[in-house]
């Protein structure tokens, strides 16, 4: 999963990255207009796993990855004519964004729009990735149009513009595409275009050192979209202590689940995204998968092999095979079940793939 944090200049991008990494990446000033990303990897933490791992004791343990982006350069005025192509290529890969926004006041870090105010700065952003998709869509359109009245591939070209037609409904009333509801199939039919508005978002609001409450500082509403309060700063700084030291300071203050975890869970949420585990000597492992996805696409997360070749799953709850010392333990007790193709896998689940290819 590939996260990237977006903002307008000098929110608290960097310092966010750092506190979410671990990293220590100097807070300067990206010129605006000019994109600079600098990415870095982490483990999503995941104590289930770690209790898998104790009772197998195997070579690896390999948590789920996420990917943080930071995303410097952009800036109010920067998309007309729609985000440029470095910057859409950039930000169409990424699974989700970070929105952050600057609620901390310091008269020694400027501010773009010089006053302290999320709400303006949210939509500033958000206009321009909607309308960057907008003249995606209209181009689109164009063209299908054009197409049509040369009379190629008729019924194919009418589907898909009845499609966009829709998209640039929903835009036009300045709706982000998230909010349209659409088919896997037209999903899959739009996927190609990395359109912005469609990825799920989540507003960083960075507090600084006051403590305020998220809804008095923006009104965030919609499918896929949500928001945390963080206090960017006074994190970093506890990222760069060990983890004792750090415990003390996140107690002083009152800060009850780190930065880190919050978002973690939170993008996990806006995804619709759970937690399958594989065990064995060799390693065990995190998966992550779509909520709803059966024991064959998640089988498919592994390997194409085993999606392919699926015959049956073995499947245990990650506590029973705990408590049960293992996978013989869970067979003797009875508690492996064998599950079939069609078998939505649950939070949690240890899955074995029987396959043949
Ligand atoms: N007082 C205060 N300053 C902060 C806080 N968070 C960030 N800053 C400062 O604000 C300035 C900008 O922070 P960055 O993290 O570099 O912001 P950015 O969004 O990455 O900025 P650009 O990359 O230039 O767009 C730095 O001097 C930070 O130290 C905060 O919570 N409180
Ligand atoms: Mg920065």
């Amino acid at each position: 999963m590939k996260l990237g944090l977006v903002g307008l200049p000098m929110c608290g991008k960097t310092t966010i990255f750092n506190a979410l990494t671990g990293a220590n990446r100097p807070t300067s000033i990206a010129a605006p207009g000019k994109l600079d990303v600098q990415m870095a990897v982490v483990d999503v933490p995941d104590q289930r796993l770690d209790a898998l791992y104790d009772i197998y004791l195997p070579e690896r343990k390999v948590n789920a990855k996420i990917t943080y982006a930071d995303i410097g350069g952009l800036a109010k005025g920067i998309s007309e004519g729609g985000l440029s192509g470095s910057f859409r290529n950039q930000l169409s890969q990424l699974d989700g964004y970070l929105h952050v926004v600057r609620v901390f006041d310091d008269p020694n870090v400027p501010h773009p729009e010089e006053t302290i105010d999320p709400q303006r700065d949210l939509d500033i952003l958000d206009d321009e990735f909607l309308l960057t998709d907008l003249i995606t869509v209209e181009n689109r359109i164009g063209r299908l149009k054009d197409e049509l009245s040369k009379g190629k591939d008729k019924a194919a070209n009418q589907k898909e513009l009845d499609l966009f037609e829709r998209l640039l409904g929903t835009l036009e009333s300045e709706q982000p595409l998230r909010e349209l509801e659409l088919s896997e199939s037209e999903l899959q039919q739009v996927s190609g275009y990395g359109f912005l508005t469609l990825k799920p978002k989540l507003v960083l609001l960075n507090l600084g050192e006051e403590r305020i409450d998220p809804a008095k500082l923006v009104s965030v509403t919609g499918k896929k979209t949500g928001v945390l309060a963080l206090q960017g700063q006074i994190e970093a700084e506890i990222g760069q202590l060990d983890p004792e030291e750090a415990a003390v300071f996140l107690a002083e203050y009152g800060i009850e689940e780190p930065m880190r975890d919050r978002v973690i869970h939170e993008s996990y949420e806006l995804m619709t995204i759970q937690t399958f585990f594989t065990v064995g000597d060799d390693e065990v492992r995190a998966w992550p998968v779509k909520i709803g996805a059966t024991a064959q696409e998640g089988a498919g997360v592994i390997h194409s092999d085993l999606e392919r070749g699926f015959i049956r799953a073995e499947i245990t709850p990650w506590d029973v095979l705990v408590e049960l010392g293992g996978e013989a333990g869970a067979r003797q007790a009875g508690k492996l079940r064998l599950e079939g193709k069609t078998y939505i896998l649950q939070d949690g689940d240890v899955m074995t793939v029987r396959f043949n290819v």
